[in-house]
């Protein structure tokens, strides 16, 4: 019986048990032959997981990437959700060396924290894929980081609002979670390109750990407690950014009109309220990097070498192209 093919790219004992075996001893028994007598229960690698929480639509859209993708590919993945405590991920790494898993898969809340947990990582001989966030150490103790340029989005966001405006803007922003590297770069790379706008200032920002109802409660303090006007919002996601649109809202301003807001993500409730004229532009963020997170796991496993660092290209969505695009959204 000639071997099936199996398009998805996998290890090459796994590609036999990763098939689709069709039903009936025989043809499980010729398949197994024409992958040289694989062990009838080769070892699925197993592939710790260690998430940050559900925070956002765009963390909840990350999960169900890489979930599916491990799915796809016949990897078994142990799924450890820390529900937004940067303990519990400790803890779940720890977890994964107890129980010898192949390989992690890590979205790292903070950049401090992690470099002794993934110390015990690397002595273990267990290879650890960062995804859509970077820690402050060693690089020697990860393999790869496949995450968004920050900076870059923070710098795009500016230059867009600067573009979009004449005259002086006084700017709130609303910041993501407290230490984590994007909140830390898109506030970076935000505040370098208003350097060259003298006219645009950030005359408050308020963490909002990139919360919908805490970007809402900020920006109600915000509205009783701020006495001068402001022309602009500028958040670090789309859930905060939607929660300030409802506080705005509730005040009697109009958002995308008399206050332009702009966020980072693009995720599809912003891109609907694009079409609402409510969300004046959004920087897209994918969140769906489970191909290229399984992609390194696999190369990692096979021994191969992988980038240290993978830049994932991003590009801003306005108000006016929102309709067209809605329908192309995957997240
Ligand atoms: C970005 C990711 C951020 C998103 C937020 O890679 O870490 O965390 O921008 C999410 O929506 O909560």
């Amino acid at each position: 019986m000639p071997p099936m093919h199996d398009p998805r790219p996998g290890l090459p004992g796994q590609a036999c048990a990763a098939r689709v075996l069709p039903a009936g001893l025989f043809a499980i028994l010729g398949l197994l032959a024409a992958c040289g007598a694989e062990e009838p229960t080769a070892k699925r690698p197993v592939v710790g997981f260690s998430q940050i929480g559900a925070e956002s639509a765009w963390r909840v859209a990350e999960t169900a990437s890489i979930v599916a993708e491990a799915e796809a590919r016949g990897m078994e993945l142990m799924l450890v959700d820390a529900q937004g405590r940067m303990e519990k991920q400790l803890e779940a790494l720890r977890g994964f060396v107890a129980q010898r898993v192949d390989a992690v898969i890590l979205a790292p809340q903070k950049e401090q924290g992690f470099e002794p947990v993934l110390k015990e990582l690397k002595e273990a001989g267990i290879p650890v894929v960062l995804v859509d966030r970077g820690v402050q150490a060693d690089p020697s103790l990860y393999a790869t980081l496949i995450a968004s340029d920050f900076v870059a989005e923070g710098r795009m966001a500016a230059l867009w609002l600067a573009a979009a405006t004449t005259g002086d803007v006084r700017i709130v922003e609303l910041e993501g979670t407290t230490g984590s590297a994007p909140a830390i770069d898109r506030k970076q790379g935000f505040h370098a390109a208003l350097a060259a706008h003298p006219r645009l200032r950030v005359v408050r920002s308020q963490p909002a750990q990139f919360a919908l109802a805490e970007g809402k409660k900020q920006m109600e303090a915000i509205l009783r407690s701020e006495s001068e006007p402001f022309q602009a919002v500028y958040a670090h996601n789309d859930d905060m950014a939607l929660g300030a649109i409802e506080a705005l809202k509730a005040a009697g301003r109009a958002p995308g009109t008399d206050v332009l807001v702009v966020s980072i993500d693009a995720t599809r409730p912003a891109f609907e309220a694009m079409v609402r004229g409510e969300l004046s532009a959004a920087v897209e963020c994918t969140p769906l990097l489970g191909p290229q997170a399984l992609d390194a796991v696999q190369s990692l496993l096979r021994g191969e070498r992988v980038e240290q660092r993978v830049v994932v290209a991003d590009r801003l969505f306005e108000a006016s192209q929102a309709a067209a695009e809605l329908p192309n959204r995957r997240y």
